[in-house]
């Protein structure tokens, strides 16, 4: 890739898509192709036909897709799906029939079995049955990984697939019926406090051991394999350390200064017992995860505040 190489990158106001955008204006890429949803929908074959034709990108991150936690997969399984099936399908098609020179497609470590042998290694895809309450949108990623691979083998097209572990940061979604853990405990210390509350209630046993990589960290490694990296073989990216989800709420807790009470509600599911990286292939590749834990809920949190302080100043300056 050369700095004026033409890149898209799908899914740019999503947390993966922005971050990336953020890490490619930083090492000084100048020819990024953005579209937001409104100006390019990425479920519809003809409107994304004309946008390759149109832009010719030579470079394509495929971050679009329709994410959410736990207890969104769980309920809306045909969005999570169709809209996952079709952006692959569409994206990745249009990309090798109008000359783009590599895709990378970003995957999920939910895509590995639900008892699968920990830490996780590449290998493990595909032996084992899945955890049920994301299937329907593992089995899309997979899905994509396939498509990626398939293309590379039929028609020699540069598709590369990267699966992070669970994310988090600047950018991600709050909203707490469809978000994942980490905002969702941010936004509720944060509530709690503001409100003295004495309790938080926790989803689940808060046994479930889960890795958390701060997106900027993704980024990096996304733009590292972009540039360095070829080869059907998928490739994990995480910090190769977890934490269980009692521990990650106390120490959200601590970070937003609450005083709050952690209680359980066991009706909602804890999902995947444990779900931790073996990261061996991209440390052999020369890259590894920069922000600590600590460091990256401290500045999402951060982030939180300045946006919600942006938030209720737009709403004052609407009702003055
Ligand atoms: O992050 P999360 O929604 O997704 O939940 P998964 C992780 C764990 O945190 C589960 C618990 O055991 C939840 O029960 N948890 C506790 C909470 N309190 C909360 C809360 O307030 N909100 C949420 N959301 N969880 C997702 C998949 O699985 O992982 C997606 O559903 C995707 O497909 C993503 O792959 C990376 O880690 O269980």
């Amino acid at each position: 890739m050369h700095k004026s190489s033409s890149v898209f990158i799908a899914g740019h106001r999503g947390l993966v898509g922005s971050a990336i955008v953020r890490r490619l204006r930083a090492q000084g890429y100048t020819n990024l192709l953005c579209r937001s949803r409104a100006e390019l929908d990425l479920t519809n074959q003809a409107a994304v036909d004309r946008f390759f034709d149109e832009t010719r990108p030579e470079y394509v991150f495929l971050a679009a897709a329709k994410v959410g936690g736990i207890l969104a997969n769980s309920t809306r399984p045909a969005e999570f799906i169709r809209d996952n099936l079709l952006i692959e399908a569409l994206v990745v098609d249009a990309a090798y029939r109008y000359g783009v020179r590599k895709l990378e497609f970003l995957g999920s470590s939910c895509i590995y079995p639900k008892m699968c042998p920990q830490p996780i290694k590449e290998e493990h895809l595909l032996t084992g049955p899945l955890e049920p309450t994301n299937d329907a949108y593992a089995i899309a990623k997979i899905a994509g990984i396939r498509m990626c691979q398939a293309y590379r083998e039929q028609y020699g097209f540069d598709a590369i697939s990267l699966m992070p572990t669970n994310l988090y940061g600047p950018g991600d979604n709050f909203d707490l019926q469809g978000s994942h853990v980490m905002p969702a405990l941010i936004r509720k210390f944060h509530d709690a406090k503001a409100a003295g509350a004495a309790e938080v209630v926790l989803w689940g046993t808060g046994s479930p051991r889960r890795e958390f990589l701060h997106v900027d960290d993704l980024a990096s490694a996304a733009v590292f394999l972009m540039e360095h990296y070829s080869s059907g073989d998928i490739v994990n990216v995480g910090t190769g350390e977890d934490i269980s989800i009692l521990e990650l709420a106390r120490l959200v807790r601590d970070v937003v200064g609450c005083k709050a009470e952690i209680v359980h509600d066991r009706t909602k599911p804890d999902g995947t017992p444990r779900k931790l990286m073996d990261v061996s292939r991209l440390s052999g590749l020369g890259w590894k995860a920069a922000i600590g834990l600590r460091e990256g809920i401290t500045q999402t949190y951060e982030w939180y505040l300045s946006e919600t302080a942006e938030r209720q100043g737009a709403l004052a300056g609407q009702s003055a």
